[in-house]
């Protein structure tokens, strides 16, 4: 798999349990196919490990303590924690209907607030985090500097960092911080705002403290994979891994940073505050096969920004169909040869598209021109479903 840190391909290297870490949604809304596609990418890292026989931890979080869902809910008249509970709960319908195989534990804010305190804790112990001078609201921050390979996930320099840091969820001019790219762990409570009570004070937890938490408490230091799209590359993936290496000394959070490129609709990224999103709820509601969407998403590279469109969707469609017909052939060509070419594939960074040519090139033969290997259909039906999470067989 690449590595965001060290800007290459590198073998991932499980134990007998292969450990994992993926950054949840933050259920204000539903799941659009950018989400989707980010999840089915870390589906096929957790397929392939249990194909190769490696048990799996994998934990996922859901932020569902953050102001998005507290602007939502307040624009609705809606009690903030039902507005995530809803959408937590639509969400891993739509998973299920992708057959994305669910994490080991899924870990809401809400639940973790005291591992939280704990990390924020032994981080203002240390001095690595400290709280501003501030009466009112004496919020507590990270420092960037507290450990010295700060910066090496990203490997971006201080102007990027900048950048990035004021654009996603930062707070560079907050008066009082030692250094613009401090990071909040731990909110004083706001007027209105949901609080808990902690050694600090009242408030709530940063963003980035949350998955570093979440992810220690569960499969500790050193972990195989850390995942989640581009957007999280800096600060999310950044931060969270200093807060976890700050307190446990080690150098290094995750052992390979994996990042998803993002999926976009008529040439722009699809996210919220631009609206241009298309639902896997709304898909479902249309009849449209979910399978039909996993082979959409799936058929360009995971680390790609690429294009949703008609075309993808009717492209997929097309390749279940001829994938189905041959599943349902009596006999074909032997497979042997596929399967072993599809799991290649997979394990050269999720090539998914030349796996996807892989089985487009038996299942036309197989359809066209049959074979005597009564055993090849559902030798590839099961490969498909294990491996792709789709099902073809009839
Ligand atoms: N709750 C945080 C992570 S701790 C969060 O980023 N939530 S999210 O709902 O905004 O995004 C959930 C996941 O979907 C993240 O991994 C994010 O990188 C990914 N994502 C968001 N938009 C897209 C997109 N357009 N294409 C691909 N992945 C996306
Ligand atoms: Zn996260």
């Amino acid at each position: 798999m690449y590595d965001t840190a060290d800007r290459q391909v590198r073998p991932v290297t499980p134990g007998a349990t292969a450990t994992m870490y993926v950054c949840g949604i933050t259920p204000y809304d539903a799941t659009h196919l950018g989400h989707a596609a980010t999840y089915l990418t870390f589906d096929l890292v957790n397929r392939i490990w249990r194909d190769a026989g490696h048990d799996v931890h994998y934990v996922q979080n859901v932020t569902d303590v953050d102001d998005p869902l507290f602007e939502r809910a307040d624009r609705d008249g809606e009690d903030w924690i039902v507005l995530g509970m809803r959408e937590t709960a639509l969400f891993r319908e739509d998973m299920e209907a992708l057959r994305v195989l669910p994490p080991r534990d899924y870990i809401g804010a809400v639940e973790s607030i005291g591992e939280v305190i704990e990390l924020v804790e032994k981080l203002v112990a240390s001095g690595a985090a400290y709280t501003v001078d501030d009466p009112e609201y004496p919020d507590v921050y990270f420092r960037a500097d507290a450990n010295e390979q700060f910066g090496y996930e990203s490997g971006y320099d201080r102007e990027t960092m900048a950048t990035f840091f004021a654009e996603r969820g930062g707070d560079p001019d907050r008066p009082g911080k030692r250094d613009p790219l401090d990071a909040l762990v731990w909110r004083a409570a706001r007027p209105g705002e949901p609080k808990w009570p902690s050694p600090f004070g009242e408030g709530r937890p940063g963003w980035h403290i949350e998955c570093a938490a979440i992810a220690l408490n569960r499969i500790g230091s050193g972990f195989d994979i850390q995942g989640g799209g581009s957007d999280l590359i800096f600060p999310h993936h950044e931060f969270s891994s200093a807060h976890a290496e700050s307190v446990t000394g080690e150098r290094r959070f995750a052992r390979h940073y994996v990042h998803t490129g993002m999926i976009g609709l008529d040439g722009e990224k699809m996210s919220k505050s631009r609206g241009n999103l298309v639902f896997v709820s709304k898909l479902r509601g249309e009849q449209v096969d979910p399978a039909a969407i996993r082979l959409g998403l799936l058929s360009g590279h995971y680390r790609q920004d690429r294009a949703w469109s008609d075309q993808v969707l009717a492209d997929a469609q097309e390749r279940l169909t001829l994938w189905r017909q041959a599943a349902a052939l009596e006999s074909a060509q032997s497979a042997e040869d596929t399967v072993a070419r599809l799991r290649q594939h997979l394990a050269d960074d999720l090539d998914t598209p030349k796996a996807l040519d892989a089985l487009d090139g038996w299942a036309r033969r197989a359809v066209d021109h049959g074979g005597s290997d009564t055993g090849a259909p559902s030798l590839v039906a099961d490969a498909v479903d294990a491996l792709l999470g789709v099902d073809i067989a009839s």
